[in-house]
This record gives C-alpha cells, structure tokens and sequence, in this order.
C-alpha cells in the first residue's frame, strides 16, 4: 500500500456511548473510502472492526480497533473504542494517540451517561471534540432533542453544521449550513444529491448558517473584523475559524448521518479531510523526559508501542504511533524501556482484522508490527542513540474485582498464562496473585468486564473457571497490656529442650516513650531494655523488640531465635491467622537450662508466650477501611445514601460539582464487594466512584464474633 506522509495524515478516535454506533460508522467510512469493498453491520456479525469472538457473542466492541480509510490523497486513521464503561481502556488508548475525537450521538437516544464520561475524558487530555448525530434514520430519532441535551451537557459551544430534513424511518436528506446545501441520498446511501436548500428550509438553514459564522469568526480577530466589515464570512474564511475552534475546544461542531445507510458518511469524511489539522499540524509532545518532540518525517525515528493483541496464527501483533521520524521495513531499532534490539521485520497499516504491508510509515502515522521479543504496551523504541520515552498510558483505578479459580486444579497454570496474555491485551484486567489471601485475584473495571474475560477463557482458550469471593486482609492487634511466661521443656531420649520467656506485650503507637514500668494488678515490672529492634512489617504496621533482659537470665545468643518464634504468629495472627501489626514486645525475663537451651527451644518459648499474652491483650480484628468518594446525579442522591447507610459507611462529606453531588465516605473493604454493579443499578450507570486504600480499623464486635466464629469452623474443616 502507498506510503503517505506527515502533511497527509489525519487521526481520529471514535468514542460514544455503547451501541450508539462507532462501528457501524467506521465500517461506512472505511467501505467509502474504498479500502473495504462491502459493508458488513453489527447483525450479520461481520463488520471489520468487530472481529472478536467475544464481540460477535456479545453485539458490541470489547477491544479498541486500529482502521484506517483512504479520503481526498489523504489517510484518516481511527481507533475505535468500545462504549461501555467496563471497556474504558479501548477509549483511554484511543484517545492518547489521535488528535481529534469524533462523539457518536445516538439520535433516539441524546446524550446518554457514557457520551458525558468520555466528553469528560475528551476534556482532561483537552482534544476537540467533533459530534456526530447517527441513527436518524431511527423511528425514535430525534434531532432536536438530542441537541438540547447535547446543549445542556456541553453548553453552546455545540454548534450545529449540519440538521436533519426528515428524521424517522424516512431519513434521507440533511440541511448543510456551512455549505447552506441540501445533501439527498438514494436508498442506498454513499453519494449525495447536492441540491439548494428548498423555500421551506431557507429561514432555518439562513439562522443556523449565521449562528456558525458567528462561531467561526469568534475564534479569530481578524476574521471577526471581517465578519463586522461584511457581515458574513465565505468558506474558506469559515473553514478556518472552524479549525481554530475546533482545535481550541471553542467549537464543536453537529454533523448528522445514518451509519447504518451510509447517509452522511462521505460529507463527513469531506469536513475531516478539509478542516481537521493533519498530524503534522499539531503541538509538539512532551517526552516522560521532558523533551518537546514535533511530528516530523526529518526527526529521529522513534514509535510508541500503544497496544498489543494476540491474534490467531499470527502471534503478538503490536500497535504502534510513529511519534518521530519514519520507520521502514527492516529497522533495528532499540526498546528504551527494556534496552532490548529490536527489528521491524514487517509493517502493516491496519483496518480491524485486515493488514496491509507497507514499507515505510511516516511520523504520525499508526501501524502494526509482529514477533517484536521484549516489546510491550506502552513502550517507546527508537533509533539508535535517540533519547525519547514517552509517557506511559495512564489507566483508571480498578473498580471491580473477584478472586479466580480454574474448575480443574490442573489448569493452575495455564490460567496463570492466560490471565497474563489477556493484561497485555487489556492494561484494566489486572492480575494479583495474593500470597497473604492464598488467591488469585482479578481486577477489572465492573461486573461484565470479568465476565467477558470469563467468557474467553471458557470459549477461546477452554479453561473452565468460577468466581469467588475475594477474601478480606483483616489484621489483628492489641489493645492493652499483657504479661505471659511460657517454659519449653522436653526430655526425651538424648538431648533434651528447655527454654523459658517472660514477656510482657502492648499496643504500639508512633512516638511512644521507652519501656520502664508496667502495672499488673499488685506486681510491678522495672524494665530497662538494653536493645529495642523496630521492624517495619511487609504489611503494614511494626513490631517493636526489646530486650529487657537482666543478669543473663537468657543468654544474648537466644534473643534472636525468640523474635523468630514471635514473628511467626505476627505472620499468623492467634486470632484468625491474618497478620497481627503494631505490637511492643518487651522480653524482661526467663531461664536457661546449661545442656538443653537452644535455639528451637527458645523460639517455640517466645511463640508460645507471646500467644498467651496476645489473648490476654484485647486482641481485635482489623479491617481495611477505603475512601470512597462517589458522584451522583442529584436525583439519585438519596438512594445512594440509602445503600451506604448498610455499607457500614461513614459519610464525610457532600458537595456538589459539575452537576453531580459528590460523596466522600469511609467504607469497609468486607462492605464494598460488588460495590461497582450495585450503584449502577441503582443510578442507572449514572454514578462514578473511586476508591484508595486508608488505613485498618477495629471491626465491630458483632462482626469480629462472626470473624472468629468463621475461623474456628474453617481451622476445624482442614
Ligand atoms: N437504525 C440504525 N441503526 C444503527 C445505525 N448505526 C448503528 N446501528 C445499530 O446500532 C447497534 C449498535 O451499533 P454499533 O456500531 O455496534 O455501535 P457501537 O457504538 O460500536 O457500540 P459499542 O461497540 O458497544 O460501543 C447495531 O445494532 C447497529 O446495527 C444507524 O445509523 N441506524
Ligand atoms: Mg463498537
């Protein structure tokens, strides 16, 4: 296929809320520009971006798509992002290597919850926004509803290009206000009728026509002076006030098309040939380094792995954006990030499940490689001595998540693998492998982004797996003093064991004074530690060790086999086997025995005593408590509030932002399981949350009965 340059390249992400029509649109751009020869739809299962398994099951895209189309000497490329929210990272990808978001608008539909999630996301990585309004050829198609919406959510920044004549099941003709035209398909759609503007439709068409050249020339002073001497502005003039609005987030233009009929397609593939900035046209970019590098042909050469997927008989295929310079068939090139070679033995432009060889692709331009050894997804790699890595693609904390099981014990492993190839696929689908909780856990972005990874395992790969119940970290510590003393002895047969530890345990608190004098009833303690060891726990917490041994009564030699034997029951808790944390353990005490002592003895000793002591101290279960901060629609404010109150939640707060009340609580880990499904049923999808890791707390009473209760069945099961 021909090689196109920096100054012919455009990139386009095709975000919109699900099923409002990405797909089916791209398939009609892709037919008009002639690199697909049929239109496939979404019914027959056939359409070139949709070419999962998984998305034939389901009807709707779960993986981003790399395509391109073929317009006016120019390559469009797009990356088409699934809608639904449990897919994000198709649209967060999407996004962060095109310059230009094209908003699918579903027409029967306005502005729904997921178009004003990726609008929001469109605005954090500030790239303009051009909205398209499919479907009007729908029963239900409404235009005018679905610009007050559009209004409402976006402001008046929204501005109508294009309106339709006959929306409905006749939908066949649209008013261009820009071009003050009439285009007018056949019912097979593709090339329009130009025709003028019928008597009817002039009034409407004339204000519209006048509320866009006043867009246009708002962006520009000197087209604004033109717009005050003449009163109007001709196209051109206007193509350029669009372009700077546009560019600028100041203008967002409507344009109005049936994906499905192929209505609207070509013109507005016309307005993304003539007015959207080609790649060469845009800032520079700033490296994870810092360096502000250009899109230009002339740089040195340097690509930006953004995705990667297993595709069948074909391997590791990875997507790539040259961000400098130009690449060829055949380049070594250097992974920054792995300092690994690496040669570009193939170069393909891609449209979904259809590659095309190239031998050369220029700055700006998205292709594919395959058989790359070390490269992954976010990856810079470069030409030699070129300094570039760029940022990796940031990806929203996870919101959902389960613990894993194959039915089969044998498929461990191959579980194992899979899970780890569908991460690399999918950076939301985190795997975690807890030691502690003695699970495997996946973590996704809501209840049917797992069971689609659920449902490729079963019917791609074959691995029958079940979903469990996460298991909680609970913690354990203390909450007041105790002393225990514990003796070792055994005398069987040849050497005997003899070990004996005094100890006395307490709550461990940042800052707290040295160990001197400790009450028990009428005893009295004198301590004076003569050594103090603190110990920062892999989980959290500390243990504090000190030595308050006096006149030899424990030789030096055994101190630390004893905190051996204390750290094994930190490591598993007397309470429930979770790790105990923040405990001061003053060893002031014991005996030896001259043949006896030794090591092991010592250690079960300080074990033993130190559980003793722990169950005399008020032990309590900790759990994880995490901030949880939830934004709701007002209207919803209420039920929200209803199912935190049995969430054991404690609210911290309320404000409203942005049309959205926000709630800031802590809520237990234990309360939060399917939290993500939960609060979209009850806000239909309309409500966001995140939520970060605070601190451990006590459990209440009832539930740490219930805790101990769970642990003696369990212990007695095994
Ligand atoms: N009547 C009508 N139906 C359409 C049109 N465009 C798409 N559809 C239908 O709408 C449904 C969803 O279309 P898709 O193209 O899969 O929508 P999407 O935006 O890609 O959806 P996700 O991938 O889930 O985000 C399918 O049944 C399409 O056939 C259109 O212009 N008119
Ligand atoms: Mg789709």
């Amino acid at each position: 296929m021909k090689v196109y340059h920096a100054d012919q390249i455009k990139n386009f992400s095709l975000l919109g809320s699900s099923g409002s029509g990405k797909t089916t649109l791209a398939e009609a751009m892709l037919f008009e520009g002639g690199v697909i020869n049929r239109r496939g739809n979404i019914e027959s299962k056939n359409t070139i971006s949709d070419y999962h398994r998984v998305e034939h099951e389901y009807g709707y895209s779960v993986f981003s798509s790399v395509l391109f189309t073929e317009w006016m000497g120019n390559k469009l490329n797009f990356v088409d992002a699934p809608g639904s929210d449990d897919f994000i990272s198709g649209a967060i990808t999407a996004l962060n290597v095109t310059d230009t978001a094209l908003m699918v608008l579903n027409a029967s539909q306005g502005v729904e919850v997921g178009t004003e999630n990726l609008f929001r996301y469109t605005s954090n990585a500030r790239k303009p926004v051009i909205f398209v309004v499919n479907q009007l050829d729908h029963d239900k198609a409404n235009f005018e509803t679905t610009m007050e919406s559009a209004r409402e959510a976006f402001g008046r920044k929204v501005t109508i290009v294009q309106y339709p004549v006959n929306e409905g099941a006749g939908f066949d003709a649209v008013i261009d206000v820009l071009k003050l035209k009439m285009y007018k398909w056949g019912a097979n759609g593709g090339e329009p009728e130009v025709l003028d503007i019928p008597d009817s439709e002039k009034e409407r068409a004339e204000e519209l026509h006048n509320a866009l050249v006043e867009s246009a020339a708002e962006n520009d002073e000197n087209l604004m002076e033109l717009f005050f001497d003449k009163g109007t502005l001709d196209e051109e003039e206007m193509r350029r006030g669009i372009r700077k609005g546009l560019t600028s987030r100041d203008l967002f233009p409507v344009f109005c098309v049936s994906a499905l009929k192929d209505m609207g397609v070509r013109r507005l593939m016309e307005f993304l040939g003539n007015i959207v900035p080609l790649v060469s046209q845009m800032p520079p970019i700033k490296t994870a380094n810092g360096v502000e590098v250009s899109c230009d042909p002339n740089g040195p050469a340097s690509i930006f792995v953004f995705k990667t997927s297993v595709e069948p008989h074909l391997g590791e295929v990875s997507f790539f954006k040259v961000m400098s310079g130009k690449v060829a068939e055949g380049m070594d090139l250097v992974n920054m990030n792995r300092g690994a070679k690496e040669r570009l033995s193939q170069l393909y432009c891609v449209a979904g499940n259809t590659r095309h060889k190239v031998p050369e692709l220029d700055a700006g331009d998205i292709g594919a490689t395959v058989k790359l050894k070390e490269t992954k997804t976010n990856h810079t790699l470069n030409t030699k001595g070129c300094e570039y890595i760029f940022s990796p693609i940031e990806y929203p904390a996870p919101k959902f998540r389960t613990a894993i099981k194959p039915i089969n014990e044998g498929d461990d492993e191959k579980m194992g693998e899979i899970l780890q190839r569908m991460h690399e696929e999918d950076p939301t689908l985190i795997v975690e492998y807890s030691k502690e909780l003695k699970q495997v856990l996946v973590h996704g972005q809501g209840e049917f982004h797992l069971n689609t990874m659920k449902w490729r395992m079963e019917n791609n790969d074959k691995v029958a797996i079940e979903f469990l119940t996460p298991r909680i970290p609970y913690r354990e510590t203390i909450t007041r003093q105790a002393r225990a003393d514990y003796r070792h002895k055994k005398q069987s047969g040849g050497a005997g064991q003899f070990g004996e530890v005094h100890l006395i345990i307490e709550p461990y608190f940042e800052d707290m004074p040295p160990p001197a004098l400790y009450k028990f009833g009428t005893q009295e303690f004198k301590v004076n530690p003569r050594n103090t060891e603190e110990i920062s726990l892999p989980w959290g917490g500390k243990l504090v060790y000190c030595n308050c041994i006096v006149g030899g009564a424990i030789d030096n030699r055994f101190m630390p086999a004893i905190l051996k034997g204390l750290m094994e029951k930190m490591e598993e808790g007397p309470l429930t086997g979770s790790y105990a944390r923040d405990i001061r353990v003053c060893v002031y005490d014991g005996k030896m025995h001259p043949v006896d002592s030794n090591e092991i003895s010592f250690k079960l000793a300080g074990r033993h005593a130190f559980s003793q002591a722990f169950k005399e101290a008020s032990p309590k279960i900790l759990e994880p408590i995490y901030d949880v901060e939830i934004r709701v629609p007002s209207d919803r404010m209420g039920d929200v509030m209803g199912d935190l109150q049995g969430r054991r939640a404690i609210i911290e707060g309320m404000n409203s932002e942005k049309g959205f009340e926000v709630i800031k609580a802590k809520v237990p880990l234990k309360e939060m399981n399917k939290y993500s499904t939960s609060l979209s049923s009850i806000t239909g999808g309309r409500a966001f949350y995140t939520m970060k890791f605070n601190k451990y707390d006590k459990v209440p009473a009832e539930v740490q009965e219930q805790l101990l209760a769970d642990y003696e069945r369990e212990s007695a099961e095994d």
